[in-house]
């Protein structure tokens, strides 16, 4: 894989932490309806709320195929974990990061960095999905304050961030070119979040409506330049096509991990199933796609780190990581047979959880829209 010794080191750490600390209770996550402060106190404790950020900032100056890693390892065991690691991550901590002024920068990313915070992402709405141009939030410039009015829908971490990054009109330009980003604060008038979504995975993170009722903001918490919103969040989405990309791998190494040995346990015909070349070529075909999809994600990763463009090649790991994810969970519980299928094995709530990977951050189809139009232009 051709890993440095520090990104290798890094590795057993976070395996390690996980081994002992999350894979414990991911069902307990899963099934407990309450979210996991505790585990996220923790991480980010370790630094890995904010370990692809500098130092000065609260983060642990490691670069992006840490960070890939971090949410690679931590979904192996734990996707809703996982999930809530890479929105607060890539699309809260990353546009101020990118996007902020010092001031800004100075006074939202430590605190989220160091994990003390959790923040989230306001894009999406029911007309601005997979079209993120189609925002109808609204903000109107009034003196020295914007008042912006409309709502959000499917915000990971909505109900238990207290630093919000939204996006809303600001100009009556068309499509893409009148939308500007604002930094959003907990406890703001006319913010509130509606009830936590019922998923059919990820169950353990944390999705709700985000309801903006002429909230009122400083004009100082406008994000980057105005009008210049979209191009802001489609950087932004770059970057976090990576981290869903390394969720979707993590969710398909776990599942292989437990599929490998149940092939060498399961007597079927009076012999172990992986004795037969059915479930052999099922082993292989799962293996390749997790190695593929590795590779693609680490490989986005360091043309990231590299400063180099990786639009097409970070949409190309997301595409081939969630598919993967998809094939693999789904091969792993056929090589678990019933047993698999149960509500009490984890393969099911592996299976269910991977399914988000091919519609969060950008469908499967828009991932194929925008390396297509790459190779076009
Ligand atoms: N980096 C920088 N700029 C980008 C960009 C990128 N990755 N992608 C697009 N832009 C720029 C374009 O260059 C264009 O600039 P000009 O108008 O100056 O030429 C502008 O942004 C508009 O781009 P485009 O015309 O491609 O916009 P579209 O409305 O056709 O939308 C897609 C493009 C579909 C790719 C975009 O809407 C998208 O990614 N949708 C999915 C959103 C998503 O992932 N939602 C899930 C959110 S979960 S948080």
């Amino acid at each position: 894989m051709n890993l440095t010794p520090e990104q290798n080191q890094f590795r057993e750490t976070i395996r390690d932490f996980v081994l002992k600390e999350l894979e414990p209770i991911a069902c307990g996550i899963e099934h407990g309806g309450e979210f996991p402060w505790k585990i996220v106190r923790k991480l980010g404790q370790m630094g890995i709320m904010g370990v692809n950020y500098p130092r000065e900032y609260g983060g642990m100056g490691l670069d992006t195929v840490c960070y890939a890693i971090a949410v690679e390892e931590i979904s192996r065991a734990c996707g809703s974990t996982g999930i809530t690691v890479a929105a607060h991550n890539s699309l809260a901590i990353a546009p101020i990061y990118l996007f902020g002024t010092e001031e800004q920068k100075r006074t939202y990313v430590p605190p989220l960095a160091r994990g003390e915070k959790l923040g989230a992402f306001g894009l999406t709405e029911p007309e601005a999905g997979s079209d993120a141009g189609g925002t109808r939030t609204t903000a109107v410039r009034d003196g020295d304050s914007w008042v912006i009015n409309g709502s959000k829908c499917f915000i990971t971490n909505a109900s238990v961030a207290e630093t919000y990054v939204i996006t809303a009109r600001s100009s009556d330009a068309p499509g893409a070119h009148g939308i500007s980003s604002f930094i959003l604060e907990k406890g703001m008038k006319g913010l509130n979040v509606g009830k936590k979504e019922n998923k059919m995975g990820l169950r353990g993170s944390d999705t709700a409506e985000l309801f903006f009722e002429n909230l009122r903001i400083p004009a100082e918490n406008l994000l980057g330049k105005e009008g210049e919103g979209f191009k802001e969040f489609m950087v932004t989405l770059d970057g976090g096509r990576i981290s869903i990309g390394a969720m979707a791998l993590g969710i398909a190494q776990g599942a292989l991990d437990k599929a490998i040995p149940r092939a060498k346990e399961r007597i079927q015909f009076g012999r172990p199933i992986g004795t037969f070349q059915a479930v052999q070529w099922k082993l292989a075909d799962m293996a390749v796609e997790v190695e593929a999809a590795r590779q693609l994600i680490y490989h986005a990763a360091r043309l990231k780190d590299a400063g180099q463009r990786y639009t097409r090649e970070s949409a190309m790991a997301k595409l081939y990581a969630s598919e993967a994810a998809s094939f693999v969970t789904h091969q792993a519980i056929q090589i678990w047979g019933g047993r698999g299928y149960m509500e009490d094995h984890p393969l099911e709530r592996y299976y269910r959880d991977a399914r988000l990977c091919e519609i969060g951050e950008g469908t499967s189809e828009i991932q194929r829209l925008v390396i297509a139009r790459q190779l076009l232009r």
